[in-house]
């Protein structure tokens, strides 16, 4: 089943056609609208009518996430604010978040494209869709929400936390789709067991993942746990939210992006050449209709390849593979974005806390655990010690606030850590370790 199936079959020069047109058309909007790109147009000496076929999209200069905080909040807005309907933002210490904007075609069109998702993973109207994703600045849960509403399914916006009850509500009110990060899943398939109820005797059949990355190991665990086709979405808040790209459930073979308003390349990350179909680097998305903030060749960072063989479902957009890690020290923990300059500048700021820290990662059943290890200020030792307990609440709290994870902060003695000859190894990201 195909939510737009003109769209999402097109042939592939059609398709091409219509990229083209709106690549065109997006290069001047924003040249006449948004001044960084204006700048960024000039000072590679093109202007919008140089765009005469796709192939000139290597001309165009690259956004990063740099561009977004650097024009904080609305500077790369393409439109006026008053035809803003929604803000999002990614977490982020004080003036540092990374702010989208949407206006009312644009989260119609986040809507469809959610609809289609859904139909890909084998959802249809009469689903009942629990949907874990976390509701609020992020774009996870409003993403999925209108998603729901538009394919005519029922949606149930239980939102993050409170295990216990998400469970029983899952099966009271009978939920035939979740959603949900796939660590959430495991923790949700445990909290089952605990209750004496058998995921596999509900009459839940889909369950669509993503926000982090998992692999094909853990798929077939979520599978045969929970008794449901497991699937693949990924999306990012800069691009639009989920529903950038997703499996369809008949070949579960790679996220099929949706190219009438998406336009994917891949990269190489170091020198920024475009690399041939099929070979992994960096993605890179330039937005085709987005109207609030639309990007140009936004670098994502995440690392995948791209599949433009035919999909047994029918649909002709091309399927990007796995996110297979990412070419910036991003750490995904439980879905949230955290970067370790962010936890950096947090301690920097409290008294007591030296700037020699370390950040572990585990994970301890199906949970990422983060554990930040932080020297005393030798020169406060003497004082510090006898709050030792007060500092470290300080920083998980904050931690906690701006970035919305916990983590569990314990200072250690002044010269404990070891210092490096080079660039500090700050981070340890054990998950993957047997
Ligand atoms: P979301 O809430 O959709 O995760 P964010 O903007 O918070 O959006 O995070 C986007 C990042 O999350 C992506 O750039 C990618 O690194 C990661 N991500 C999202 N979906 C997936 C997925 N299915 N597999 C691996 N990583 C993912
Ligand atoms: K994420
Ligand atoms: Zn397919």
């Amino acid at each position: 089943m195909i939510f737009n199936v003109e769209q999402e079959t097109l042939p592939r020069e059609e398709l091409e056609a219509i990229q083209l047109r709106r690549l065109q058309n997006l290069c001047e909007r924003v040249y006449a609208n948004v001044p960084h790109y204006r700048e960024q147009f000039i000072k590679a000496g093109i202007t919008p009518a140089d765009i005469k076929s796709l192939s000139d999209l290597a001309k165009l200069p690259f956004t990063e996430k740099q561009d977004l905080r650097d024009n904080y909040p609305f500077g790369l807005f393409a439109v006026p604010k008053e035809n803003i309907v929604r803000l999002h933002a990614s977490s982020g210490t004080t003036g540092k978040a990374t702010v989208v904007g949407y206006t009312q075609r644009d989260v119609n069109n986040w809507a469809e494209l959610m609809a289609r998702s859904f139909m890909a993973a084998g959802a249809d109207r009469s689903d009942f869709i629990h949907n874990s994703y976390g509701y609020g600045l992020f774009t996870g849960g409003l993403g999925v929400h209108y998603g729901a509403e538009r394919l005519g399914a029922t949606v149930i916006p239980i939102s993050g936390g409170g295990t216990k009850r998400q469970v029983s509500l899952m099966k009271d009110f009978g939920a035939t789709v979740i959603c949900s990060t796939p660590s959430y899943g495991l923790v949700l398939h445990e909290a089952a067991q605990q209750a004496g109820i058998d995921m596999r005797d509900l009459p839940l059949r889909v369950g669509i993942f993503g926000a982090e990355p998992w692999s094909d190991e853990m798929r077939n665990d979520l599978q045969k746990k929970m008794g449901i086709d497991a699937v693949n979405i990924y999306g990012l808040s800069e691009i639009m939210g989920p529903g950038v790209s997703i499996e369809c459930a008949v070949a579960k073979d790679g996220m099929h992006i949706f190219e009438d308003h998406f336009l994917p390349e891949i990269i190489d990350p170091v020198t920024g050449e475009q690399l041939p179909a099929g070979e992994t680097g960096e993605l890179v998305i330039t937005t085709l209709t987005k109207e609030g903030i639309p990007l140009i060749r936004y670098r994502t960072r995440d690392i995948t390849s791209l599949n433009y063989t035919p999909c047994k479902c029918g649909r002709t957009h091309v399927r990007m593979n796995r996110i297979t890690g990412r070419s910036d020290d991003m750490l995904i923990i439980r879905g949230v974005n955290v970067f370790p300059s962010q936890i950096e500048s947090i301690i920097l700021e409290t008294e007591g806390a030296s700037p020699h820290y370390q950040i572990i990662v585990k994970r301890q059943g199906n949970l990422d655990t983060v554990e930040v290890q932080v020297e005393i200020d030798e020169t406060l030792f003497s004082d510090a010690i006898k709050n030792l307990q007060q500092i470290e609440m300080r920083i998980q709290k904050t931690i906690k606030e701006f970035l919305g994870v916990s983590t569990k902060v314990r200072l250690v003695e002044p010269r404990s850590i070891e210092r490096s000859q080079g660039k500090a190894k700050r981070v340890f990201d054990l998950r993957n370790e047997a």
